[in-house]
């Protein structure tokens, strides 16, 4: 069995042409765009490529992007007051500092600066209460949890009833993607299990699994032997591993044997091109969101 390639690429692409089309209707009726800024602090050279392809996707899709890189140095209350200028401005929908920050920059002070309204990561202690209580307010969804949520849904895979398996706690994957498939929805009703580096038996539970899903951040991580045959596998790993000689560009890897992996799950999504794609596509789709929100259109 070779295990079909769920694409994250073909899939985000059908979704930004969604939004592109919001956006050019909100245009007609508003004469206004959503509005985005990114703030990318120092030079860490995976941010600034994940930053880039957030900012390159907000033009494409016509929003009002603003590209705000600041030095590594930069004192925190700066920055507070950075996120602050844009908190107050109502051409800016949507604010996103890019993960993670320089050691003497407090993240968690940073995360409650952002206005919960303009927070389209979802990282906000406010919107992480909604997501967890499914209140209609929960606007914004976590971009990578509703990457992986969309990729299933969209490559019709039952979720209702299915064994979900999580490796890995994260607040920014683990712990918000085992909420929202537990959720009752009928693109979630899952039975979840969620494992960690603690965890005994490791394998034993990824073998239960008909959609496991993985955010470890170890390359590899996942051996053949732990997929159930004809599972779905969804790897959400994105690890630098070496640097090609010929094009100087990063060489990926995910948190899965990819290759050994293909042969026994029944749909796999691969590294790059993966869920990568879908959370830059999920950013847009919240700042749309927001600005569709403040018009008064949702
Ligand atoms: N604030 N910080 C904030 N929000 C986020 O949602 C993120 N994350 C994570 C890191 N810090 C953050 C991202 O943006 C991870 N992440 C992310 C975004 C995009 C991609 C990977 C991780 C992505 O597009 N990956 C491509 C390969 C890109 C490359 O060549 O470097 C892929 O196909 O997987």
């Amino acid at each position: 069995m070779t295990a079909e390639i769920i694409s994250g690429t073909q899939i985000s692409k059908t979704i930004l042409a969604e939004i592109k089309d919001e956006v050019e209707k909100m245009k007609a009726k508003h004469g206004k765009v959503p509005g985005l800024a990114t703030i990318l602090v120092g030079k860490n050279p995976a941010s600034v490529s994940y930053v880039t392809l957030k900012v390159k996707t907000a033009l494409s899709v016509g929003f009002n992007e603003i590209q705000d890189d600041q030095p590594e140095d930069i004192p925190e209350a700066d920055l507070l007051a950075l996120i602050d200028k844009y908190n107050k401005d109502p051409d800016i929908h949507g604010i996103l500092v890019q993960l993670p920050l320089p050691g003497h920059i407090d993240e968690k002070k940073v995360i409650n600066a952002i206005s919960p309204d303009k927070d389209v990561d979802a990282f906000h202690p406010v919107n992480v209460g909604r997501l967890m209580i499914c209140c209609d307010k929960a606007r914004f969804l976590p971009c990578t949890p509703a990457g992986i949520q969309e990729l299933i849904v969209r490559s019709g895979i039952q979720t209702c009833g299915a064994e979900v398996v999580v490796v890995g706690r994260s607040n920014i994957v683990g712990k918000p993607i085992a909420m929202m498939m537990a959720q009752k929805s009928i693109c979630a009703n899952a039975t979840v299990t969620v494992v960690h580096t603690r965890t005994k038996n490791l394998a034993e539970h990824c073998k239960r699994a008909d959609i496991l899903i993985v955010a470890a951040g170890v390359p590899g991580l996942v051996k053949p032997e732990w997929i159930k045959p004809g599972a779905t596998v969804i790897d959400v790993g994105v690890n630098r591993v070496g640097v090609n000689e010929t094009t100087g560009k990063a060489i990926l890897k995910g948190d899965v044997d990819f290759d050994a992996a293909r042969k026994i799950a029944g749909k796999i999504t691969p590294v790059p091109g993966g869920v990568g794609p879908m959370t830059i596509a999920m950013l847009m789709k919240n700042t749309l969101k927001s600005a569709q929100y403040v018009l008064g259109d949702l």
